[in-house]
C-alpha cells in the first residue's frame, strides 16, 4: 500500500522486489520460499482523502495492518517471515504479527517480549498530534509503543513494544515535537553522525547487547535509511545516508548473530527510480541478513 505515504508509488515496491529477483536469490542461498501473495488493499483514487483525527487514510490502513499482522501471526514455526512494502505504516501489522506468533488465536493472545531494529533516516515516532504531515508512515514506531490512536495502538490486543527494546539506526531527519517524544520515550537511535564516528561493528555490537536477552528480533528496512545516490526510489530522500558497504556490512553482522527472526523492506517506489536500481539493492540487503557469504 501507498496509503501512509505523502505521494504515490510504493505500493508498487513489492512487483519491483519480486521482479529484482528476491525469491531466486534466496533460493540460491538455500532457503525455501513461498511466495503469499499481496494483501489487498484500497487504492488511493477511489478513496475520498480525508483526516480522520491527524490521520490521513486511517480506516483503510487499519485494516490493511491487521491483514498483515494476522498473516505473518500465523505463519509456521521455523519460517522468517519477510514482508515486501508498501509505506512503512505496514510494519504496525508485521511487527506486531511476529509478537504474536506461536499464539493460539489473535484474540487475548499474549504478545512475545520481541526486538526492533528500525533502519530508516527517520525515526517514524510522530503521533497525529505531533506530526508535520498527517502520513501515516511517519508514525508507527510511536504506535507501537502504544501512543497515538487507539485503533492503530490496539493492533496487538494490548501488546506493545517496550521502548528499550527499540534500536534505531540511520536517523538523520527528525521533526522538533517528534524529538521530545523519543526522548521522553528512551528511545536508543543511532544518527549519521555516530554511524561516521563510531562505525556499524560498534553499533551492531551494541544493539545486540541492547537486545540481549530476546529471542525475537524484527529488523524494518526502510530503503530511504541508504543513501539517495544508491537507492534514488524513496518518496523521501534525506542525503547523506548508509553507503552500500555500511548497509551489507549491518546485514552481514546481524546475519552472523544467528539472531533476526523477521524482517520488512519497506518504502521502494520504481516511479520515482531509476532502472529498478533501489529495488535490487534493496533485494541484495534482505539477501546479506538471509546468509549471503562473498567466500
Ligand atoms: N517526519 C515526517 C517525514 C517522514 C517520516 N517518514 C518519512 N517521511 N518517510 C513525517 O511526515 O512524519
Ligand atoms: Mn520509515
Ligand atoms: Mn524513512
Amino acid at each position: 500500500m501507498d496509503l501512509g505515504a505523502g505521494r504515490r508509488g510504493v505500493d508498487m515496491g513489492p512487483s519491483a522486489l519480486r521482479n529484482a529477483h528476491l525469491a531466486t536469490r534466496l533460493r540460491e542461498l538455500g532457503h525455501t520460499v513461498n511466495d503469499l501473495g499481496d494483501i489487498a488493499v484500497a487504492l488511493p483514487e477511489t478513496l475520498d482523502k480525508h483526516m480522520e483525527a491527524g490521520l490521513v487514510f486511517l480506516d483503510p490502513i487499519i485494516n490493511a495492518c491487521r491483514d498483515a499482522a494476522e498473516r505473518v501471526r500465523a505463519m509456521p514455526d521455523g519460517t522468517f517471515p519477510l514482508t515486501l512494502g508498501g509505506d512503512h505504516s505496514v510494519s504496525m501489522g508485521t511487527v506486531t504479527g511476529n509478537a504474536l506468533r506461536g499464539a493460539v488465536s489473535k484474540e487475548g493472545a499474549q504478545g512475545v517480549r520481541s526486538g526492533l531494529i528500525w533502519v530508516d533516516a527517520h525515526t517514524d515516532y510522530n503521533t497525529p498530534q505531533s506530526s508535520p504531515s498527517g502520513n501515516i508512515h511517519g508514525m508507527p514506531v510511536a504506535h507501537l509503543t502504544g501512543l497515538g490512536d487507539p485503533h492503530l495502538t490496539g493492533l496487538g490486543g494490548g501488546w506493545h513494544m517496550r521502548p528499550e527494546d527499540i534500536v534505531m539506526i540511520g536517523i538523520r531527519s527528525v521533526d522538533a515535537r517528534e524529538r521530545a517524544l523519543m526522548q521522553e520515550a528512551g528511545i536508543l537511535a543511532y544518527t549519521m553522525k555516530e554511524v561516521d564516528v563510531r562505525g556499524i561493528t560498534r553499533i551492531v555490537d551494541e544493539t545486540l547487547e541492547r537486545l540481549g536477552g530476546l529471542e525475537r528480533l524484527h529488523v524494518s528496512f526502510d530503503a530511504d535509511a541508504l543513501d539517495p545516490s544508491i537507492c534514488p526510489g524513496v518518496g523521501t530522500p534525506v542525503p547523506g545516508g548508509l553507503t552500500y558497504r555500511e548497509g551489507h556490512l549491518l546485514m552481514e553482522l546481524l546475519s552472523e548473530s544467528g539472531r533476526v527472526t523477521s524482517m520488512d523492506i519497506v518504502e521502494v517506489n520504481p516511479i520515482l527510480d531509476t532502472r529498478n536500481q533501489t529495488a535490487e539493492v534493496m533485494v541484495g540487503m534482505a539477501a546479506s541478513l538471509l546468509g549471503q557469504r562473498i567466500m
